[in-house]
């Protein structure tokens, strides 16, 4: 069985002011029966994992180095997530691919590092509306799968987030039939890949506008595991609406 997450992406969101609504969150969920996750901006981890000590809530990071250290002026490596109290971090959201080049190879070898350093590695895909208009979808997907993720993956460091690049930040939500079809895909590619047992413990979660308005029937959907929530994230209250919708 697998267990529900609700994995909140701040992006590059929040000063110390914003770890007011993470301990607003830990309060309205003093013992959550499913795993919440918030994944602040690096000047603001380690605090918020201090904010959420011994509570259910736990902390990730939004990207990783894959070198352990050395000289890579700016970037943060795993065992840096994991001392300032990680025990996840986004890889390959389509902004980074975007905005930093980031191919599946790089993605793939950050993944490593992650797993490595005992972080689970949510690693997101998704297509652009270009690519699902030509009907390409699950191509896309398929490679970015099998670019991206690593041969030790297992359900316990193994995260995968569907995001649909036209549904971040927009408003526009894919069908529910949409949502299923492409989180079918990823399921059966993943059975293939590493075996039924394997394969059916990863979460999947779909990520794009995702709102405590639309939460409920998501999370209806077939093999949709929980959510990736940007923008509804960022205060207590709106999470608060889609974690109890899981
Ligand atoms: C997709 C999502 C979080 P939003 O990027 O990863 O953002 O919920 O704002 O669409």
């Amino acid at each position: 069985m697998r267990r529900k997450l609700a994995a909140g992406n701040w992006k590059m969101n929040g000063t110390s002011a914003a770890l007011s609504e993470l301990d607003a969150l830990a309060r309205a969920f003093p013992s959550p029966s499913v795993d919440i996750l918030i994944c602040p901006p690096t000047t603001l981890l380690h605090r918020a994992a201090e904010t959420v000590r011994n509570t259910g809530i736990t902390v990730g990071g939004q990207d990783c180095h894959p070198a352990a250290s050395g000289a890579h002026t700016g970037d943060i490596s795993a065992d840096m997530l994991v001392d300032a109290g990680a025990n996840a971090v986004i890889l390959g959201h389509s902004e980074r691919r975007e905005d930093h080049g980031e191919q599946n190879e790089s993605v793939r070898a950050k993944a490593r590092a992650a797993m490595d350093a005992g972080l689970k590695a949510i690693i997101c895909v998704g297509e652009s509306l270009e690519q699902r208009e030509a009907a390409n979808t699950l191509d896309i997907i398929g490679g970015q799968l099998s670019g991206s993720i690593p041969d030790q993956s297992t359900g316990e460091n193994l995260i995968v987030a569907y995001e649909p690049i036209w549904a971040i930040g927009t408003g526009k939500v894919p069908t529910l039939d949409e949502i299923g079809e492409v989180h079918d895909f990823i399921r059966n590619r993943l059975e293939r890949r590493f075996g039924e047992g394997v394969g059916r413990s990863v979460r999947l979660l779909y990520g794009g506008s995702v709102k405590p308005s639309n939460a409920n029937e998501i999370f209806g959907v077939s093999n949709v595991d929980g959510a990736l929530v940007g923008g509804a994230s960022l205060k207590a209250q709106d999470f608060s609406g889609i974690i109890d919708a899981l």
